[in-house]
């Protein structure tokens, strides 16, 4: 599914899967754009959706310039593309959401363990990222200059480390999963990412660059968000902020990505995939060059699940921790393939 970059900025709209709910609206003229947005954040229902394999689960609503009184100059974009390949054909437990105008996206995890009590995990998990995507839009949640963490590189940016306080305390659901969010600042291209448990992310300039780490208690056992007593906070989230230059890959998944396919199985895929996002002449065509990249490194990580022999991140994680296990790890896959690009 393609994002749509630049929609008229009177224009809202936002697809949410997992409650089959779809909605756009439309304001009379570029202020009450935002009225419009409100709106679609705000409202249930509307009309049914057919859910897809492939569907991915998002929302989107482009406010470039529609608050009118910032004039600072943008000079970093993010295209993002994903792609979800639940294990079986339902809703799975991972979920995910991009919100292009705030050049934040996220991943969660329910986290599978609860099925033996008769709880879907996957249920935390996409309320989680639908309360995410309300907080991204939350003006609270964006840096401002105060506090020694807030250095000028991050602000006028989305807090991820904000977004996902305010996640974990309204989202109520039985469950736990991990989350992992990122969030880039148009001006400084910095990166600001936080995270809990085994999701994460992969920071490619013609090679990996960066890996964020894992959080696990034991093999196995990720740090988890969740209402439990023994669930983790927020708190308790990995953060950090790289600096990216245009061009920059990012790829971000949960552990059906990251257990099953090596930093350097991914690099094939971007060097054969042309050497980045890139080489289109416009938003359009790095729209599609990511989304081909998020199908190919998906499928990649679903080919090496059922893969039975070769060994996987996974089963050399396994080994170190003197665990028995062949091959893959057959899971649900979550991949965001997101490029920053210059303006
Ligand atoms: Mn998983």
């Amino acid at each position: 599914m393609l994002i749509v970059k630049k929609p008229r900025l009177e224009d809202s709209l936002f697809i949410f899967p997992e409650k089959q709910t779809i909605g756009v609206a439309d304001g009379v003229d570029a202020r009450a754009g935002d009225y419009a947005r409100e709106q679609m954040m705000l409202t249930e229902a509307t009309l049914s959706l057919l859910m897809l394999k492939y569907v991915n689960y998002y929302g989107i609503s482009d406010n470039n310039n529609c608050y009118g009184q910032e004039t600072k100059t943008n000079l970093h974009d993010m295209v993002c593309e994903s792609v979800y390949l639940p294990k079986d054909n339902k809703l799975g437990e991972d979920a995910h959401f991009i919100c292009p105008d705030k050049q934040t996206i996220g991943v969660a995890d329910g986290v599978g363990g609860w099925a033996k009590k008769g709880i879907d995990a996957g249920r935390y998990a996409r309320e989680l990222m639908n309360n995410a995507f309300i907080a991204v839009h939350n003006p609270n949640n964006i840096n401002v200059q105060k506090g020694k963490r807030k250095v000028a590189d991050m602000i006028g940016a989305v807090d991820p480390r904000k977004v996902l306080q305010e996640t974990y305390a309204k989202t109520k659901e039985k469950g736990s999963s991990t989350a992992c969010i990122l969030s880039l600042n148009k001006e400084s291209g910095v990166l600001h990412a936080v995270n809990v448990g085994d999701s994460g992310f992969l920071l490619f300039r013609n090679k990996v660059v960066y890996q964020s780490p894992t959080q696990q208690r034991r093999f196995n056992c990720p740090y988890q968000l969740g209402n439990g007593i023994s669930s983790d906070r927020p708190d308790s989230a990995w953060e950090e902020c790289i600096q990216t230059i245009p061009g920059d890959i990012v790829v971000l998944g949960t552990d059906g990505l990251l257990d099953n396919v090596f930093p350097s199985e991914i690099e094939k895929v971007l060097v054969q995939g042309g050497g980045g996002c890139g080489g289109g002449g416009g938003d359009h065509d790095l729209d599609l060059a990511c989304g081909a990249l998020a199908s190919s490194i998906a499928n990649l990580a679903l080919y090496n699940s059922f893969d039975k022999q070769n060994p996987s991140p996974f089963s050399e994680n396994a080994r170190k921790t003197r665990f028995e296990h062949k091959g893959g790890k057959i899971n649900d896959i979550t991949v965001i393939v997101a490029q920053v690009v210059a303006l």
